[in-house]
């Protein structure tokens, strides 16, 4: 079903409106196959940059269970109740997009995707081009130009790292639940070394104390750990989502945390690393993508694997025939 593709101004328009509808439209440009769709997204994008950057941004994580969409749908209507838009990214696998209407997350956060000032989006996390990081990078800044001060990107690891979910966001909150003791429940090490905030979720009803006591008990690992932001103890909170219980402290803790990395200058190289990594990561995967497009580097790849696989070369020599069939006489030499 073709809809007529919008053009740039009325683009520009609808986002500065805050038109949701165009927001979503955009989106969907910027993560399209079509080069055309993403070159119309990049010019939109071009135009709105000075008025992106200004939201907080937020990232969400934990296991699958622990709350994180319950504790959007609370936090998120009650910053609205405050005045606040909220945006809200899920990456959420069990989400699918069918015939334009969305399945998934939007269901667990009906509340909210109601309000006028909330936005929700769930992502589907494979067969979008340049990646799932790449791809909410881009609807953050497009839900910045549409005027939300709020986004939240829900997510139970973005990819292939924890520290991509932290690339992304100021500041990392990780929802945990009581009574899993002291093996992390499944959460690796590493999204607890980047979290800014923790959050005990579930404390209510026979679990308070045990959310208490698991609270305590990460306290008191995290001071094994270095600082997810230097200068910055990270905090563990308890909370129940379902009886919104905690929200004033988590959203305190996430505005303070935010005020820190501003006084301290951490804000501003956080967000600057960010763009840069991202640079680096775009030139990247186009080059190394370019040469796997040249012709006889696939069959040159299949014959260096059988070389190293047989010991017939040794792995620098099988390497520089593949980079010899890429670039011929122009081939740099294998370190
Ligand atoms: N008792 C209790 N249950 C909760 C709380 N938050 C979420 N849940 C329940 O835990 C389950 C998973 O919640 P969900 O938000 O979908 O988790 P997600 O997978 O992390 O997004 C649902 O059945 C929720 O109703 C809470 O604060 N207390
Ligand atoms: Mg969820």
């Amino acid at each position: 079903m073709a809809r007529p593709r919008p053009t740039v101004d009325e683009l520009e328009a609808g986002l500065l409106a805050g038109d949701r509808a165009i927001l979503s439209r955009a989106i969907t440009l910027a993560e399209s196959r079509l080069q055309s769709d993403r070159t119309l997204a990049q010019e939109v994008m071009a135009r709105l940059l000075p008025r992106t950057g200004a939201a907080r941004r937020i990232g969400l994580t934990g296991v699958p269970g622990a709350g994180k969409s319950t504790t959007i749908e609370a936090l998120g209507v009650w910053l609205v109740e405050r005045g606040h838009k909220v945006a809200v990214l899920a990456i959420d696998p069990s989400s699918t997009r069918q015939g334009g209407s969305i399945l998934g997350d939007k269901t667990r956060m009906q509340g909210l995707s109601v309000l006028d000032d909330a936005f929700i989006r769930p992502s589907p996390t494979s067969g979008v081009l340049g990646g799932v990081a790449r791809r909410t990078r881009e609807a953050m800044v497009l839900c910045e130009a549409a005027g939300f001060d709020v986004i939240i990107v829900e997510s139970v690891g973005v990819g292939q790292s924890e520290a991509e979910l932290a690339d992304l966001v100021d500041c990392v909150m990780l929802l945990l639940v009581p009574g899993a003791g002291d093996e992390l429940q499944g959460i690796k090490r590493g999204i607890v070394e980047v979290a800014d905030l923790i959050v005990v979720n579930k404390a209510d009803g026979d679990a308070v104390r045990a959310a208490k006591r698991a609270a305590g008990d990460y306290r008191h690992a995290l001071r094994m750990l270095p600082e997810a932001t230097p200068g910055w103890k990270t905090p563990v909170l308890t909370a129940s989502a379902a009886e919104g219980i905690g929200l004033a402290e988590m959203w305190d803790t996430v505005e303070q945390h935010r005020s820190n990395m501003e006084a301290s200058g951490q804000l501003e190289r956080r967000r600057a690393d960010q763009q840069l990594g991202w640079l680096g990561q775009q030139v990247e995967e186009v080059v190394l993508a370019a040469f796997h497009g040249r012709p006889g580097v696939k069959d040159a790849l299949s014959e260096a694997r059988d070389a190293v696989t047989n010991a017939t070369a040794t792995v620098p020599q099988a390497a520089a025939r593949v980079l010899e069939a890429g670039f011929g006489a122009d081939a740099p030499t294998v370190q």
